[in-house]
């Protein structure tokens, strides 16, 4: 327990209609999806992508399922082919799988299944600058996203961005579910504090479930 004060293990807290912040529902499965994040990266390693305007992101990433999201110089896109190898991405590991599912059920959303996880690797600095996932094709369905490593301040915004954001801590083992009217909301994640964690050591994993097909 975090403090006398938090929530229970499993409760759901709304973030914002058809957000649901599910604290240290990942826990107990963290240590079997780290492993997988080191099979996956054994395949298929971390790289820093270019943007369309030229710029590396401070973010590391690699794909696992069926599509990965990918950018380069030509803009984002969800590719079935890792462009690092020329071979289609590593196959989604069944804890991975059942996570999404189970914490998609948990926040609402029964029968979640994704096609994609994008797994980001954050180093003491990186960060997310403020945008919209809007390059799947079915925003009918949720983005399930996994925190395993150090806390990083998470901002999530409104349908604008202009809107004013709500910022919230995510630490390892929380999961949060994004559908419904939140779906196409901005977000954003500040950079990382360094810091060292007994699960991952000096970085923050975060997996990123969605359905982009
Ligand atoms: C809020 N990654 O990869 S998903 C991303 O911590 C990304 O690495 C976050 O944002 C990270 O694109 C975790 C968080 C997320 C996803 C979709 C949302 C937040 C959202 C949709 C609407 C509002
Ligand atoms: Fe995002």
């Amino acid at each position: 327990m975090r403090d006398l004060f938090a929530a229970e293990e499993g409760d759901a807290l709304p973030l914002a209609p058809g957000a649901v912040l599910l604290r240290d529902f990942a826990l107990a499965a963290a240590p079997e999806l780290l492993l997988a994040v080191v099979g996956v990266t054994a395949e298929a390693p971390w790289r820093h992508l270019e943007t369309p305007g030229g710029f590396g992101m401070s973010v590391a990433m690699t794909n696992c399922g069926a599509l990965g999201w990918v950018s380069d110089r030509t803009g984002y896109r969800y590719d079935a082919t890792d462009p690092l190898r020329g071979k289609p991405w590593p196959a989604l590991p069944d804890a991975f799988r059942e996570m999404a599912h189970d914490a998609a059920a948990a926040a609402g959303y029964g029968g979640f299944v994704p096609d994609a996880c994008l797994v980001n690797r954050y180093e003491p600095g990186a960060r997310l600058s403020l945008h919209q996932d809007r390059d799947e094709h079915d925003y009918g369905a949720p983005i399930v996203s996994v925190s395993l490593g150090l806390p990083v301040t998470f901002l999530f915004g409104g349908a604008a961005r202009v809107d004013k954001s709500r910022r919230v801590s995510l630490v390892h083992g929380d999961v949060v579910v994004w559908g419904g009217p939140s779906r196409l909301h901005h977000h954003a994640v500040l950079p990382l504090a360094d810091g060292e964690h007994p699960a991952t050591g000096r970085c923050r994993i975060n997996l990123t479930f969605r359905k982009a097909g």
